[in-house]
């Protein structure tokens, strides 16, 4: 199971490296070379999905299958995104938000495929983090992040998502944010939560990976910074190899 795999590793102390792979920026060629150039790095898990995708998500997965055998979890915006050739999937509930669809709604339309699906289900409390600009998740998702200059906000959200039960918490800054997620901001809720921590958005470069990490993140998603060049696969998994025992 892959979130036994991920607990396992955060409590050796490990960190983890996951890869965004957007539907609509990828052709097949593209998505190729991606693939092959991740196989010879140490990328950790690949994520499927954005905040609005407009190409069909289940024969991408079966390309990325084709290609790959790192694992392929679904990280669906809506519920277009779902589709049972996935290893898993990240059942997102966009907890700093008040939007019901977000936060329940969806999840009930779709909880009866996941169900006979028999994919993983990884419960997972989506904390949208002000960054700067308005992001896509922002906008499509009718809903306010957390302002970036309140740790206590982010912090609380987090542990209610915890005691509610979501076995992950996803700290987001929305993909191509100007800024990554501040470390103050993961330092505290890192110290508030015993659930594995994920932090993405607007990592672009290997210094910022450094301090997310450091800060406490245990996976670090990055998805823009890919597309527009593959070699920052290999200087992310070096960053994340060298916490590895
Ligand atoms: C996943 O949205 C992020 O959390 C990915 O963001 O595309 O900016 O790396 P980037």
């Amino acid at each position: 199971m892959i979130y036994d795999w991920i607990v396992k590793q955060v409590l050796n102390g490990g960190k983890i490296f996951a890869l965004l792979l957007d539907p609509d920026e990828y052709n097949d060629q593209s998505l190729k070379h991606t693939l092959i150039e991740a196989g010879k790095t140490e990328t950790d898990l690949i994520l499927v999905g954005g905040s609005l995708v407009t190409n069909p998500v289940a024969p991408f997965i079966q390309k990325i299958k084709e290609n790959s055998e790192i694992p392929v979890l679904l990280f669906p915006g809506n519920l277009l995104q779902i589709s049972d050739n996935a290893d898993g999937i990240l059942l997102l509930s966009l907890i700093s938000g008040r939007n019901p669809d977000l936060l329940i709604g969806n999840h009930v339309a779709a909880a009866p495929m996941i169900k006979s699906s028999g994919m993983e289900v990884i419960s997972t409390g989506y904390i949208l983090v002000e960054n700067g600009k308005s992001t896509s998740v922002e906008y499509i998702s009718n809903t306010k992040p957390v302002p970036s200059d309140k740790p206590d906000i982010a912090s609380a959200t987090a542990i209610a998502g915890e005691m509610l039960g979501f076995k992950l918490i996803y700290l987001e800054a929305g993909s191509g944010a100007q800024h990554p997620i501040k470390t103050e901001i993961i330092t505290r809720v890192k110290k508030n939560i015993e659930v594995p921590l994920i932090v993405g958005g607007g990592i672009r470069n290997p210094e910022d990976a450094k301090n997310i990490l450091n800060a406490g993140a245990d996976i670090i998603v990055i998805g823009n910074a890919v597309e527009k060049d593959t070699s920052f696969l290999k200087k992310v998994s070096d960053i994340t190899k060298k916490w590895d025992l």
